[in-house]
């Protein structure tokens, strides 16, 4: 139902191709703000690299065919001594969810396959109430069984889905097996080829949602477009008495608004306010916000900003900003595996903090909402990515349509975070009409979606003698002037990278999405030296020195806050199966260009005080 209705709201994504690559529905805005019973903890799991428990050997899948049993959701115990079962999740190991499988499993190091978890939970369904079993995030494909029966299968690592399953719960004991696949597919998002290591697993909560009859399924509350006295959006719901009054309420901003619902449960908000305290990285202000509806009450704490271009310059409640930033990927270099909590979120933005950063990129796929909730309440802005990486299949249909349902499962979950200022479609992609077409429609579907944020993406340079430039027809699609460039790296050297120089060809503000240097920590050369502390330290200092001559220049994310782990990255010496870009070492250390990177970034704070 509410799949049906996200895909007739959404326009760009069809119900035919929603379903096509998932029939779990869009998740719930605020999940954790719901009633809920939280399934997380220790999992068992099976291992199954030819995937035997989920086709026969005519490789038919069980869970589509008669042919009775075998698949491993039907969690079967021999009933007698004379049964043939091949399988047990009794006995079987445990891993802790939300977790990774790669770090909690030496065999799984480098896994790409199929593993089978199984969790057990008691329930107590009551009648009148609506009950959704909701996944943060599980990399890549899922296929969901509750009690034996499928619920459905979502493609697509790190977004959120859900199932219904009112009246499918056992009072008492229930069992949800995940099958999930991580192997990587050159038509899928992302594609065969990254430069991440390729967690599989369910790394985000599982929770048990539990709302009523007709429920509060969605809302957007957000200042309009440029203006910061008026709050837009909307409020959804779903169930069977869907024309309803809803209240819309902001105590500390004395806002108190009732609109109405039409027939489809939707009600468009428009509300006048007085000045409010806008969220800001100096002043992270989040606001107690209800919505309440006769038959569903949910609670957010949203904070209010207006984030646009004026030219070349970016503003931020109408005042300029440069963006102090930083790339960030999900990853905890001290524990292995991807962040799993708030205490390692917590650590990963207060890094960023540290070198007085404003502002962070959290590439290259969406990261948690519960890291996108700290970013708001910290004070850092964000760059949010869908992992449109490199070359993907350009000319494939399903695989457009796959982008677009990622990026809207992202706008969706993430678009009353005050802290997103700019949703990104992609990220070194190489220009070619099929791309070009492929990418133009992702910024037309994001800019439907959600008007209130910039849209960029982080276009590749060409180099012309000494001239370093963009030629891209999507930069006219897209509000920022943003770019990857590894002068002095992949090209050049800290000896000549000073013979080249820039010149962006669009009046937008530019923001350079990615520079930076390998480093090991500790290794100790000259500024020639590769691999050393003061190669990568001088490599800053001389992009300092060509970026500023960029007249636009109003940000940058160098790459990378951390080292992390890579298994394109081989080197036995200087690498080890990681990306040495860190500013921070694997072991938390900052390196000297993290010093460095921290005094530009102060002189920033301060040229951009006195504006
Ligand atoms: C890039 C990619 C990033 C890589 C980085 C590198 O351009 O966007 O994902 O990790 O370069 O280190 O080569």
């Amino acid at each position: 139902m509410l799949n049906r209705l996200y895909a007739a709201a959404l326009f760009a994504v069809s119900a035919a191709a929603w379903h096509a690559a998932a029939s779990a529905a869009p998740a719930l805005q605020n999940v954790q703000g719901r009633s809920h019973q939280n399934l997380d903890g220790r999992w068992h799991y099976i291992v199954d690299p030819y995937e035997t428990g989920y086709y026969d050997y005519r490789r038919k899948p069980y869970d589509q065919s008669d042919s009775g049993s075998g698949g491993f959701y039907d969690d079967r115990q021999p009933k007698d001594k004379s049964e043939f079962v091949e399988y047990s999740f009794d006995g079987s190991p445990t891993m802790a969810i939300p977790g990774d499988w790669n770090s909690q499993d030496a065999k799984l190091e480098l896994y790409e396959g199929t593993v089978w978890l199984r969790q057990r939970f008691d329930a107590a369904p009551k009648p009148g109430k609506r009950y959704f079993l909701y996944f943060g995030a599980v990399n890549y494909e899922a296929h969901v069984y509750l009690n034996g029966k499928k619920l459905g299968m979502h493609k697509g690592g790190f977004t959120p889905f859900q199932f219904e399953v009112t009246g499918k719960l056992n009072e008492g004991r229930n069992t949800v097996i995940v099958k999930a696949d991580n192997t990587r597919h050159a038509d899928e998002i992302p594609t065969v080829s990254t430069d991440w290591w390729n967690y599989g697993g369910i790394t985000r909560d599982v929770l048990l949602a539990e709302v009523p009859d007709t429920y509060i399924a969605d809302y957007k509350i957000q200042l309009a477009k440029g203006d910061r006295r008026r709050i837009e959006g909307y409020v959804q719901l779903d169930g069977s008495r869907k024309e309803q009054e809803i209240t819309v309420a902001i105590p500390e901003a004395n806002v108190s608004a009732k609109v109405r619902t039409d027939a489809n449960g939707r009600a468009t908000v428009r509300i006048p306010v007085g000045t409010l305290r806008y969220w800001s990285p100096e002043d992270p202000k989040l606001y107690g916000v209800t919505i309440a509806s006769n038959t569903d009450k949910v609670a957010d704490r949203i904070g209010f900003r207006t984030i646009e271009t004026r030219g070349r310059d970016i503003l931020l409640n109408g005042k300029s900003v440069f963006l102090r930033g930083v790339s960030v990927h999900e990853e905890n270099p001290l524990i292995p595996g991807r962040l799993r909590g708030a205490g390692d979120m917590r650590m990963i933005l207060q890094w960023a903090k540290d070198m007085n950063c404003n502002y962070v990129r959290l590439a290259h796929y969406p990261h948690s909402e519960e890291m996108i909730r700290l970013a708001d309440e910290m004070g850092l802005m964000v760059w949010a990515e869908v992992p449109v990486y490199w070359t993907i299949a350009w000319e494939n249909p399903a695989t457009l349509e796959n982008a677009q349902r990622q990026l809207t499962e992202l706008v969706v979950r993430d678009k009353n975070r005050a802290s997103v200022t700019v949703w990104s479609i992609g990220n070194e992609t190489p220009v070619s009409a099929p791309r070009n077409a492929f990418m133009g429609k992702l910024a037309d579907t994001v800019r439907a979606l959600d008007d209130t944020r910039l849209v960029g993406a982080a276009l590749e340079v060409h180099r012309k003698g000494a001239e370093i430039t963009v030629e891209d027809p999507l930069a006219d699609k897209l509000d920022l002037a943003s770019f990857n460039e590894y002068a002095g790296w992949y090209w050049a050297s800290n000896k000549d990278m000073l013979n080249f120089h820039f010149n962006i060809p669009y009046d937008k503000p530019v923001v350079i999405t990615e520079f930076g240097a390998d480093a090991l920590a500790g290794y100790h050369g000259d500024a020639d030296t590769r691999w050393s502390e003061e190669y990568q330290d001088q490599l800053y200092k001389n992009q300092f020195t060509m970026l500023e001559a960029i007249p636009g220049l109003r940000g940058m994310t160098p790459w990378v806050l951390v080292d992390f782990r890579s298994p394109r990255r081989p080197h036995p010496y200087y690498q080890d199966f990681w990306n040495r870009k860190g500013l921070i070492s694997q072991s938390g250390k900052p390196k000297q260009a993290f010093h460095t990177l921290k005094a530009y970034y102060d002189r920033k704070a301060q040229q951009y005080k006195s504006k």
